[in-house]
């Protein structure tokens, strides 16, 4: 018989259907066994009879039966199949998993970290766990479906590059035959090369950092969602289109992961028309204005200093959102465009959240001489990135771009505790699949 997923199974009442799935709870009572049998769509309560007591939680069936409606005292109000449950006439095992290493029945994991990515092909099969990777698909779905709709063009970018986009030593030497290469930190020099004949691009790739300490919102391998546009009038024209595409994933979040919010207890980051934009110099005297804490003349946001912003910020305008532009200009990449009226300071931005940086952009350099310069006084090798260089020979346009970290805003979304739990496969210092040995 053909199969049936179980969200389709509440219009099927009265009739023989054939459901596929996994033994989630089973309960024995007396003669009757109840089973919470799931697919990918849901649960349904299967009742059987002794026979079925044999089977364990996670065998797979496959089961036929006929929907009946429950009665109204077995109503389950908080299961979307809860007012149904199929009375079972056959089954036959396509599977026997073996004995678990832990309950996974229960709705909460309660699991340490370490277990929950030490047994991620099982503790995935845990609804809650699914339901932080649905929410990321549809954080990449909707970053995708706003880039689309705003006229860029999706383009693929390399993971094994010849120099370092993004400066610093956070960078994995990958031996290249008998060369030497990096795996990338970013698609940046290349979303911009491809912008120059595009005008508008994006691309959701993998990046990779060797972030030297563990801390909980750095991984080693990221899924990065960039974006670069040509023809800006000013920084604000990148500012506008990512504040209007960071919005409308929210948006999506909201109206498709219901039930997935709902699991986490989640409420969605609170947005305003007008995001707040503040310069760094104007974040860090709030804070020493509200807290007393002085981080004035400090090149960058620490961590505390990211919270307490975006508190004042979420407690003066109801924005969890806020942007925070021009941070010294020798402590950012060498592409970043200096504010022509203060050279010291660039028009780069960082989007925070809820006390975490979710996406870095701005205004970049698009005058070849002034680039040129700016490799050098960047200590950079040009042989490195001449594809890079040469774009910019041929007229490129004031332009810009942006990256969100999708685990970045998944982990703040939910309100995870740790992004290693918003990384299906994460990697860390020390973790690849399972601990790496000294
Ligand atoms: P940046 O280095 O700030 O900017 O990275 C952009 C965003 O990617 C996420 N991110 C990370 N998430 C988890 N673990 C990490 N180790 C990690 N590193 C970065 C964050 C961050 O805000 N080329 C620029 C972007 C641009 O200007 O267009 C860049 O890579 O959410």
């Amino acid at each position: 018989m053909e199969r049936t997923l179980v969200c389709e199974a509440t219009a099927k009442i009265g009739q023989k259907i054939t459901i596929k799935g996994w033994v989630s709870t089973k309960r024995d009572h007396g003669k009757l066994t109840f089973i919470d049998l799931r697919d990918r769509t849901g649960k349904i309560q299967l009742v059987g009879y002794q026979k079925m007591s044999e089977l364990g939680p996670e065998d797979c069936l496959s089961v036929t039966g006929t929907i009946k409606e429950r009665n109204e005292k077995s109503i389950n109000p908080n299961l979307p199949t809860g007012k149904i449950e199929m009375d079972v006439e056959e089954y036959s095992l396509l599977a026997k998993a073996a004995p678990l290493p832990f309950d996974i029945t229960k709705e909460e994991l309660d699991l340490e970290l370490p277990t929950l990515l030490d047994h991620r092909s099982l503790t995935l099969r845990h609804p809650k766990v699914q339901a932080i990777f649905k929410v990321q698909a549809v954080i990449i779905d909707s970053f995708r479906e706003f880039m689309k709709q705003n006229g860029f063009l999706e383009f693929q970018a390399p993971s094994i590059v010849p120099e370092i986009a993004e400066g610093g030593s956070e960078v994995f030497q990958v031996d290249y035959f008998d060369k030497k290469a990096y795996l990338s930190q970013s698609p940046q020099l290349y979303k911009q090369i491809a912008m120059t004949a595009f005008e508008r691009v994006f691309s959701v790739n993998k990046v990779f950092r060797a972030e030297p300490s563990v801390t909980t919102r750095h991984l080693t391998e990221v899924v990065s969602l960039d974006a670069e546009m040509a023809f800006i009038d000013s920084w604000r024209d990148v500012k506008d289109m990512e504040d209007a595409c960071v919005k409308y994933i929210l948006n999506q979040v909201g109206e498709r992961c219901i039930e997935e919010l709902k699991l986490y207890q989640a409420s969605l980051p609170k947005t305003i028309d007008e995001t707040p934009v503040l310069s760094l110099r104007e974040a860090q005297q709030k804070i020493f204005d509200k807290t007393g804490r002085d981080c004035r003349g400090e090149k960058d946001l620490n961590p505390e200093d990211e919270r307490d912003i975006c508190k004042i910020i979420a407690e003066e305008t109801g924005s969890d959102l806020v942007f925070v532009y021009g941070y010294p200009t020798k402590k950012k990449p060498f592409y970043v465009f200096p504010d022509p009226e203060e050279p010291e300071f660039n028009q780069g931005m960082d989007l925070l959240c809820r006390g975490v940086e979710w996406s870095s952009g701005g205004r970049r350099v698009n005058d070849y001489e002034q680039l040129m310069k700016h490799v050098e006084e960047w200590h950079m090798d040009p042989n490195k990135i001449t594809l890079f260089l040469e774009a910019f020979k041929y007229a490129v346009p004031p332009e810009g771009g942006f990256a969100f970290g999708a685990e970045r805003l998944t982990m703040q979304i939910l309100g995870l505790g740790n992004i290693r739990e918003a990384s299906l496969f994460p990697r860390d210092m020390e973790r690849v699949d399972f601990k790496l040995n000294k």
